[in-house]
């Protein structure tokens, strides 16, 4: 009895010292009571998107919560995420590591974990800007992406011609993976065949894994124990991935040795070359983990595509004013180029509308705070997590009238875009961390979204279940889709 006093005693102290030390530091952002040892970890069930807004109504947009013992600040509206992420970039410009990166030594090369400030990140941001993503970068591979949507297009014609249902993410995925595959290493993916499938669930299976809210996290003490397995199946998830990319790396290296080798131009070359240089320091190591990092996005990114076709299959009216307008502008033209979205505001009202209504990363990239910071008159302390919840802000009523439909209408006639100015909607973040895959992820969006939808009539399998049913969706660092879209093509 008294060794049980003497606990409640020992954790009422400790978690005193640990509400005054932070009211001394300044006055904090509102947020629900913490309790001893666990803090709000109880009040965080389910999709932490979901239950952070939830709380959110009642303790605002600048929101405290202790998860186990670490703090943490939820940003929910435009105006408080313009202040973190542009206003006081600088200090919130560090990503906040989930112990599951802290592998393969991932952590201390992989572009979007190392700090900001570090030479490292400022020499591979600088990389993508200019070789990869740059309009003039994207200019020269827009006859790969031609390439790859008339593949789609064939691919999608063979099920037509069958009267068979597809599985339209996984179309979309091998065509972004396809696509990041040429740019990146000159390789046709479908030389891989059935290895495709087995990489689709590596890189899904990360970043499902890489969103868990994860107990080592909550109790940094405890992260050795690895309780929920997480570091251990990200491990051989991304284990099996870099050993994938450290082939194709090697057998670059070999052939590059060959006197009769011609440069590929591609991306990979690009980087040997640089790396056999003098000018920047960059070792084989970083290339790997480079080259993965852009993999798993590049792949997670296909969901926007199947989210839109989802959202359009559900309206039949909506796609019938987007099928008008397709119509109207390309003609008889099948496949839609990068310099055709201009003239299709239809299509890119669609679009905006889905990376509001199904954003494919909810939270973001997590950013933890460099320095005690002032944010409208409260204190972020140093070492703060810090996570701007975009989803709230896009169910926000204030902000989106009837934020629970689907109209792309909304964006008709309205200056307002995703690239990271309209606090909004900031699908791909904003500020100096701002997405750098952001170019080439909405122009593949928006061509296969209007491919797919200007040659073919489609059916759901099934017919139209339930619009619930089919909006379900799994949370990680990614929001995919818990069912697969299934549909059977007709061609127009
Ligand atoms: C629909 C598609 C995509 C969405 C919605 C998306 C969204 C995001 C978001 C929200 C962040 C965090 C930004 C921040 O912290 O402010 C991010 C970071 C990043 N994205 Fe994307 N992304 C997409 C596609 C891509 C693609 C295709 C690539 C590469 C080919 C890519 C590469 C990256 C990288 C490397 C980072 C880390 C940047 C850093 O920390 O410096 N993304 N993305
Ligand atoms: C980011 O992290 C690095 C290394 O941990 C640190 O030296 C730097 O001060 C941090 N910068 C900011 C702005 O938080
Ligand atoms: C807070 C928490 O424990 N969340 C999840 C951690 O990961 C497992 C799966 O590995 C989930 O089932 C938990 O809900």
């Amino acid at each position: 009895m008294v060794a049980f006093l003497v606990y409640i005693v020992a954790f009422v102290a400790a978690w005193a010292v640990v509400v005054l030390s932070r009211r001394r530091r300044g006055k904090f952002p509102p947020g629900p009571v913490p309790l001893p040892i666990i803090g709000n970890a109880f009040q965080i069930r389910g999709a932490p998107h979901k239950s952070f807004a939830e709380l959110a109504t009642t303790y605002g947009p600048l929101m405290s919560l202790r998860l186990g013992t670490q703090n943490a600040v939820v940003i929910s509206s435009p105006e408080m995420a313009m202040e973190v992420l542009k206003k006081h970039g600088q200090a919130f410009a560090n990503r906040s590591i989930p112990d599951a990166a802290n592998n393969h030594g991932h952590e201390k090369v992989s572009w979007n974990v190392i700090p900001a400030d570090s030479a490292g990140w400022k020499r591979i941001r600088k990389l993508g800007r200019e070789k990869l993503f740059s309009h003039q970068a994207l200019q020269q591979t827009e006859g790969q992406r031609l390439e790859r949507l008339r593949k789609l297009a064939e691919h999608v014609c063979g099920f037509s011609e069958r009267g068979q249902v597809m599985n339209i993410g996984e179309a979309t995925f091998t065509t972004m993976m396809d696509l990041v595959f040429s740019t990146l290493f000159s390789i046709d993916l479908t030389d891989y065949g059935a290895g495709n499938k087995e990489f689709r669930e590596h890189i899904n299976a990360f970043t499902r894994y890489a969103g868990v809210p994860n107990v080592s996290d909550f109790f940094p003490v405890l992260a050795p124990l690895d309780l929920q397995g997480i570091r251990r199946k990200i491990g051989y998830h991304l284990g099996s991935l870099l050993d994938f990319v450290d082939g194709i790396i090697q057998k670059r290296i070999r052939e590059r040795k060959e006197s009769d080798y011609r440069n590929k131009n591609d991306f990979l070359d690009t980087l040997l070359d640089i790396a056999e240089g003098t000018e920047y320091e960059l070792t084989i190591k970083e290339i790997r983990h480079f080259c993965v990092d852009i993999l798993i996005p590049g792949g997670a990114s296909a969901a926007t595509t199947e989210w839109a076709l989802v959202e359009l299959l559900l309206h039949p009216d909506k796609m019938a004013k987007l099928k008008v307008e397709l119509k109207n502008v390309l003609g008889d033209k099948r496949i839609v180029e990068g310099s055709d979205i201009s003239k299709l505001p239809y299509l890119q009202a669609t679009i905006n509308e889905v990376f509001r209504f199904h954003p494919v990363a909810p939270l973001l990239g997590p950013r933890v705070a460099g320095e005690d910071t002032q944010v409208n008159g409260y204190t972020i302390t140093k070492n703060t997590k810090v996570i701007v919840n975009f989803w709230a802000i896009t169910r926000d009523p204030s902000i989106w009238k009837n934020p629970e439909s689907f109209e792309p209408e909304r964006f008709l006639g309205k200056v307002i875009n995703f690239e990271g100015q309209h606090f909004e909607l900031i699908p791909f973040g904003s500020g100096k961390r701002i997405c750098p895959g952001m170019p080439l992820a909405s122009r593949m969006s928006f061509c296969m979204v209007a491919t797919l939808c200007h040659n073919f009539n489609w059916e759901i399998e099934g017919g139209i279940r339930s619009k619930l049913h089919e909006r379900e969706d799994v949370f990680g660092l990614v929001l995919q889709k818990k069912l697969p879209l299934r549909a059977k093509p007709i061609k127009i």
